[in-house]
């Protein structure tokens, strides 16, 4: 835990943390006197920078998928949330037009915006069945979007995102879906300026602290905490997730290969390290959301149960 804690200290709070901060304060303030769970996504890849001017960077493959449509089915089943995601990764609501070029929804004449017919009819077929969820989302304030890209931006907005909702205990579920970075650079082992191109780059890599215990310790010790291990080696993954378990005195374990992560998770859970595999082909459950079945609904239906036990 002191590496965590060198960690917070040699690097710079990122500028807009106070505003961030009352953000978020302000959110779990209105919703905790709702009597509203709020649940803390994290989605995305972090950046990991190689020069303190950042011209260059290392990135993984993430893509925000499983945080954001998370995201809407803890919506859905009336959690408040606080999504913190990777600037560039996918969003709730948005990914369903993500490869969509608005753009190409409009015509222009006699300075007037138009949609155009066919494109209306190809949008209500798509957005139909979200964009009621996303109006009552709106109306009610119930998601919260934190952008990070960094690493260190990160794990800052992480600290004040739990200190805020340390207050609401058990009411808090943590869902850390992101895909951190296990090595950063230094600010002290950071070159100042962009690495000349002249000679062989050398850089050197330390291990990122491992946050997870200070959270589940000290940061939010009576929060419903549910982590994720990835791996792209079957016979690691089952027991990677169980000494995660061990390690970090948390509730949930959701183990997923990187081939396989749409298709197929094993919860390994606290009691007894129970493991339980869903996949596609075997949810029965046709999503409420949109029109496509997708693995998230069933992860967070049966999260949300747990959630619900552990409250209890
Ligand atoms: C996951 O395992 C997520 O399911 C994915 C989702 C990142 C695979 P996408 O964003 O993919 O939908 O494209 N997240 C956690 C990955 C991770 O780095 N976990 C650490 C580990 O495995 C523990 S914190 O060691």
């Amino acid at each position: 835990m002191e590496l965590c804690e060198e960690f917070f200290e040699a690097n710079s709070p990122p500028a807009d943390i106070q505003s961030i901060t009352d953000g978020v304060t302000e959110f779990v303030r209105e919703h905790h006197i709702n009597g509203r769970r709020i649940a803390m996504i994290a989605s995305g890849g972090t950046t990991v920078p190689v020069e303190r001017n950042t011209v260059r960077f290392l990135d993984n493959f993430s893509s925000g998928q499983r945080g954001a449509a998370s995201a809407e089915y803890f919506l859905a089943q009336g959690y408040a949330v606080i999504f913190l995601h990777r600037s560039s990764s996918l969003k709730p609501f948005q990914r369903h037009c993500a490869s969509d070029n608005p753009l190409d929804w409009l015509s222009y004449g006699g300075r007037k915006l138009q949609v155009d017919t066919a494109t209306s009819e190809n949008l209500e077929g798509k957005l139909a069945s979200v964009l009621p969820q996303y109006i009552e989302v709106k109306k009610n304030n119930s998601l919260h979007l934190v952008p990070f890209t960094s690493v260190f931006e990160y794990f800052f907005y992480l600290r004040q995102i739990s200190n805020a909702l340390k207050p609401i205990e058990k009411q808090a579920l943590f869902y850390l879906a992101a895909a951190v970075s296990d090595f950063y650079i230094k600010p002290s082992d950071m070159p100042q300026h962009k690495v000349q191109s002249s000679g062989e780059l050398q850089l050197k890599f330390s291990h990122t602290p491992k946050m997870l215990l200070l959270l589940t310790s000290k940061w939010v010790p009576k929060a419903f905490v549910v982590t994720f291990k990835l791996e792209t080696e079957e016979p690691l993954l089952i027991p990677h997730a169980k000494a995660a378990l061990d390690k970090y005195h948390h509730q949930l374990v959701v183990a997923n290969l990187l081939e396989t992560r749409r298709t197929s998770v094993t919860l390994v859970c606290v009691e007894n390290q129970e493991t339980v595999t869903m996949k596609l082909s075997t949810a029965t459950k046709v999503s409420g959301i949109c029109a496509v079945r997708e693995l998230e609904d069933s992860i967070v239906s049966e999260i949300v149960q747990k959630h619900s036990f552990f409250l209890a």
